[in-house]
């Protein structure tokens, strides 16, 4: 007699998380379902890019100024296809669109406002490395019928869950809907999220530290401080951490949420605010990490609490096991008051 594995799908999951609630509708838990599906079909064109034409750049810009990849154009369309015509989504913001993406009238406008970055770590997809899907979810603050800016313009604490998708040697599902975090694995042979990685908390120190040490030169003389203490420099602090660098943020924020460390993209003399966008990135990891028992800062300020003012701002992220990123806003704040005189500490 074959015995069936007791097999933990994402669905099952779903629904015993939701059964805890008993004013929950299900939407929640079916939208979680479609974002799902959407990981499928992407993770299913970037298993055979090499094999089909969706390797390279399409020649267009994105709003971000970047050359839009075949497979950014390719993920961004799956994940509006998989949401639009559900009526769970009131309005939806892509890294790769200038506005709001509207639900098309022929469909019922949902309570939910859905932000994502179709494929973060661009740079990775033509040479084979790791490369995700982020998501955000919020429930609408409009009253009803089509959404608005306003339901996609809410601070970071506001989310009702986050995730990312991340297509490296495996394919996984990790997401918070503020009941901790949760990691699933595709199996390719059934075509289903197997719960692999339940309640996954990050250690509080970590052993991993991973930058762009390109920027140095461009940084601040606070984070040349904090990345050198990281590094070593500061043994009454920290121990020396090893360096690690994937240059997409969902695979250095996985390594580092499993294996303990911190991530840092700091503001520098090129990218004055930073280079990763508030709402497609900054926030969604932000709230896994501290759903993780980690923390996630702009350097001084909490990333959950910054309230964005457009859609496509960008942030300073600190990000990580919870006494490394406290190191790095302490190191921050010494040198500037070395610089300038006394700051007042913001809560963590
Ligand atoms: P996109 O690919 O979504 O534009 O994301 C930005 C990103 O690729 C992050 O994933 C990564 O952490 C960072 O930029 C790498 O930037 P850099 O090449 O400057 O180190």
């Amino acid at each position: 007699m074959l015995n069936t594995p007791s097999l933990t799908t994402i669905e099952k999951f779903i629904l015993e998380q939701e059964s805890k609630f008993p004013e929950a509708t299900g939407e929640l838990s079916n939208l979680l379902y479609d974002i799902a599906l959407a990981a499928k079909i992407i993770a299913a064109a970037i298993r055979r890019a090499g094999l089909v034409d969706i390797l390279g750049g399409l020649g267009a810009r994105n709003v971000q100024g970047e050359e839009q990849q075949k497979l950014d154009v390719f993920a961004n369309e799956t994940i509006k296809n998989c949401l639009k015509h559900t009526g769970r989504v009131c309005a939806m913001a892509s890294e790769e669109d200038e506005d709001i993406i509207p639900i098309p009238p022929e469909y019922p406008a949902g309570k939910y406002a859905v932000l994502y970055d179709p494929l973060d770590g661009s740079s990775n997809i033509d040479v084979n490395a790791a490369v995700g899907t982020i998501f955000s979810v919020y429930r609408r603050v409009s009253m009803e019928g089509r959404g608005t800016v306003a339901d996609v313009l809410q601070p970071g604490c506001k989310q009702v869950a986050a995730g990312y998708a991340m297509y490296g040697s495996s394919t996984m599902l990790v997401y918070t809907t503020g009941q901790g975090v949760h990691g699933f694995t595709l199996d390719p042979t059934i075509g289903e999220f197997l719960l692999s990685h339940p309640r996954i908390v990050t250690p509080r120190v970590g052993i991993y530290y991973s930058v762009n040490e390109s920027n140095f030169g461009r940084w601040s003389k606070g984070i040349q401080t904090a990345v050198r203490g990281l590094k070593g420099e500061r043994p009454d602090r920290l121990k020396p951490k090893n360096s690690r660098y994937a240059g997409s943020l969902v695979a250095d924020f996985h390594r580092n949420l499993i294996a303990g460390g911190i991530f840092l993209y700091p503001a520098d003399t090129k990218n004055p605010q930073g280079k990763l966008r508030l709402l497609y990135e900054a926030s969604p990891m932000a709230f896994l990490a501290e759903q993780a028992g980690g923390s996630a800062t702009d350097g001084v300020n909490r990333i959950l609490d910054i309230v964005p003012r457009s859609l496509h701002q960008r942030t300073p992220l600190v990000i990580g096991s919870r006494e490394d990123v406290g190191f790095v806003a302490d190191t921050l704040r010494e040198v500037a008051e070395r610089q300038s005189g006394p700051i007042p500490t913001p809560a963590l």
